[in-house]
């Protein structure tokens, strides 16, 4: 055994046996008679008798103090990566490197480390010749753009609440300062973001800023390196949150910032009162968020949107149409029986007149199509009353549609001011730097359609960085005949082959369901369960009663609750609906529209259904005619563009983890953190840094950077007879 003295460091292996628990910090007290006394990292005191001497290991000199880059821990396991985080957080040292990969733990406080000077410090270095920042990342991604001449992106990555939004914004606002013409252009760029986390993001119960949509900012910067424009993608908004929220949940900020800063006059004019008098604000039993001043958040929304040319009009068309979804929430209804059929009314009241007249349509065509169904069979036009549950769901499918589409069109209004296509100027050269900043894993009590779209996302995302760090360098380590020992990952890939891949994919069967007239969620499990039950990966419902099915994800198992999944899924609308919408007087709710009126003329099926299960067709030979993709295919479809983006740039990653569940300074949650640390590959990651080869010529490009070292050498393009065009460096 090792003789320790007072004061020298240890590893305590305190053996709980619990899944997340490492071996802790330690220092050594006191060493009386056998006996050894030590005060572990989290200030707590333990006494080692001389039989349980094995529990403690001394400490490698690298972690007593810690490490900027792990890829130097002598003591490479998990309790030395997470004392080193631990340690470096608690002097507020939030970032560390594993090679170029930057660890960014979320301070949950604001540090002095974001001033213009620190930018400036960061300026053109190299990574590692200042202390880890993510300033570092941002710089060096322009960096790279201009010397490799190659578009870059960072892939900015970790669970809900850990400071993905945060780090983004700061990468923007570091490119912007260092591009450095203060141009209008780039206030632009950086008076998108207010904008989208009003209309996108919401307090939950992870994150009081959570972003419930996933965004790709592709920057494009002209020749010299100045910020010329860019381009906002979005994925799949929740609109699920604008009808219902979760207990201590609450809608998106718009809402809540409106209510609180509108003038009285204008809210008058739109019939508005207070958050708690609204239904669709008030299912979280929670109107107001600690640390956020809605009302100063919706000035600066109304100048975000003029900086980006929300004309007062769009503004005011906006609002009306925010005010008629709050009142349409509040509509009552009443049941009544129709030739014995279960039907309803909406019940006369100020909120359904203002609804009509925010929405420009007739009251009674607005109640008649919330309370009943136009079915076309057999030539015959027939009307069917609604039950007073579909006619809520009719409601709410209408309110989620005009949410949804409203948010994409001010993407793409935003997009029109900021987003110069480059095939306009097809001479100018430009290069791009894209941040991915999507929503991050979730698991809650109760999972639904929306957390499989964002884990399934993150499974991806996860994939993109095993395949990078992992697969493809060590296929070239092979290529190369470099002497390499492999090293060993945890590879995601069956998890992503069960969910969207292989044949029979869970996302198909669920699309296939949602096309199929009487598929209904319950069918929907039974084929899952028949085609994934005996993969690893699922986990299927322990009896027939139950309603969830459970994958494992790469972060972790998550059950998901089948019911409204079809219905989610199909998005659909019905044709009553979009007739309201197109008999509107209100041009802009047409103009949201434009696209679902359009098809809804020439005869699509809104949404890929074809009614509600067991009900007949909606239109004679709807199954013959065309449907508009369901929410999961497109979904995929975007992923997937999105994947291709990816692999055709240089990328850069940024893992964040949340130190504690509570959104508190200073709190760093050990199990927590191994667990994030385990999952994202950290362990392996720092291994296969360590181990492999950071920086990769080919023979020209070494050749003409560092000929002028050996004088007669020639430039590569002299000796080497080939196409390969020299590029031009900073
Ligand atoms: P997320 O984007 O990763 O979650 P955010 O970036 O919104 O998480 O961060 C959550 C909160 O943590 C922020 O609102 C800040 O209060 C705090 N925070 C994060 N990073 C920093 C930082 N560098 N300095 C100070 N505070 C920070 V989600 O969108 O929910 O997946 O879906
Ligand atoms: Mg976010």
């Amino acid at each position: 055994m090792v003789i320790l003295q007072q004061g020298d460091y240890v590893w305590l292996d305190l053996k709980t046996g619990r899944e997340f628990v490492v071996p802790i910090g330690a220092v050594v007290k006191l060493c009386d008679s056998g006996q050894i006394q030590v005060l572990d990292d989290e200030g707590n005191e333990h006494w080692i008798s001389p039989q349980n001497a094995t529990n403690i290991k001394p400490m490698h000199p690298t972690s007593i103090h810690g490490v900027e880059d792990m890829i130097r821990l002598g003591d490479l396991n998990e309790a030395g990566i997470l004392r080193n985080l631990l340690i470096r957080y608690r002097e507020h040292l939030i970032y560390t490197y594993t090679g170029s990969i930057l660890v960014a733990v979320n301070p949950y406080q604001l540090l002095p480390i974001y001033t213009a000077d620190q930018i400036r410090l960061y300026t053109n270095k190299k990574i590692g010749e200042m202390p880890p920042h993510i300033f570092a990342i941002a710089d060096n991604c322009y960096f790279n753009m201009q010397r490799n001449n190659k578009d870059q992106c960072c892939i900015i990555s970790g669970e809900s609440g850990a400071g993905k939004t945060e780090s983004t914004k700061l990468i923007l606002q570091f490119l912007a300062a260092i591009s450095g013409q203060h141009s209008w252009i780039e206030q632009q760029v950086l008076e998108a973001n207010p904008i989208l986390e009003a209309f996108g993001n919401a307090k939950t119960i992870r994150n009081d800023n959570s972003s419930r949509f996933g965004k790709y900012i592709d920057i494009h910067f002209n020749k010299r390196g100045a910020i010329e424009g860019a381009k906002i993608e979005q994925y799949l908004l929740e609109k699920s949150r604008v009808c219902r929220q979760s207990q201590d949940e609450r809608n998106y900020h718009v809402f809540y910032c409106m209510l609180q800063g509108m003038s009285p006059d204008q809210k008058k004019k739109l019939g508005l009162t207070k958050a708690t008098d609204y239904t669709y604000l008030t299912f979280g039993n929670c109107t107001v968020c600690d640390g956020r001043n809605d009302q100063k958040e919706y000035s600066n929304i109304r100048s975000a949107m003029k900086v980006l040319m929300f004309t007062d009009t769009e503004f005011w068309e906006i609002s009306k149409l925010l005010g008629a979804i709050l009142h349409m929430g509040n509509f009552r209804y009443e049941a009544r029986t129709y030739d014995n059929l279960d039907a309803c009314e909406v019940v006369r009241c100020p909120h359904l007149n203002t609804a009509a007249i925010l929405l420009e349509v007739d009251m009674k065509d607005l109640m008649n199509c919330l309370t009943s169904r136009t079915l076309i069979t057999r030539g015959e036009t027939v009307s069917t009353p609604l039950s007073m549950e579909q006619a809520l769901d009719v409601r709410d499918a209408f309110v989620k549609g005009i949410y949804g589409r409203l948010f994409v069109w001010i993407v793409e209004k935003i997009n029109a001011a900021i987003y110069k296509p480059a095939s306009s100027q097809p001479k100018i050269v430009r290069r791009s730097i894209g941040l991915l900043d999507i929503f991050g894993f979730e698991n809650f009590t109760v999972n639904s359609f929306e957390q499989l779209c964002i884990n399934f996302a993150n499974e991806n995302l996860q994939q993109f960085f095993v395949r990078h760090v992992f697969k493809l360098e060590q296929e070239e380590y092979n290529l190369e005949h470099i002497n390499w020992q492999h090293i060993e990952f945890t590879d995601n890939q069956d998890a992503l082959d069960m969910i969207a891949i292989k044949p029979m994919n869970i996302i198909s069967l669920i699309d296939e369901e949602s096309k199929f007239p009487k598929g209904t969620d319950a069918t929907m499990l039974y084929k899952l369960n028949f085609q994934h039950k005996l993969n690893t990966n699922y986990i299927p419902p322990k009896n027939t009663y139950e309603t969830q099915f459970g994958i494992q994800h790469f972060a972790g198992v998550v059950f998901y609750e089948t019911r409204g999944f079809l219905e989610k899924n199909r998005d659909s609308l019905h044709g009553d609906i979009i007739q309201l919408v197109h008999s509107s007087k209100n041009k802009f709710i047409k103009q949201i529209f434009q696209a679902d009126v359009a098809m809804f003329l020439c005869g699509y099926v809104p949404g890929g259904t074809m009614g509600q299960p067991g009900t007949p067709p909606l239109i004679k030979g709807a199954e013959t005619r065309k449907r508009s993709p369901t929410l999961s295919s497109q979904f995929k479809r975007s992923l997937e563009l999105l994947m291709r983006t990816l692999s055709v740039c240089q990328p850069f990653f940024v893992r964040c983890i949340k130190p504690n569940e509570f959104k508190k300074p200073m709190l760093f949650d050990r199990e927590l953190c191994v667990r994030q640390l385990r999952y994202s590959g950290m362990m392996e990651t720092i291994r296969i840094r360590r181990a492999g080869y950071p920086i990769r010529y080919t023979f020209v490009e070494f050749v003409d950077r560092y000929r002028v070292l050996m004088p007669g050498v020639k430039p590569a393009y002299k000796q080497v007879n080939s196409q390969l065009s020299i590029k031009s460096y900073k």
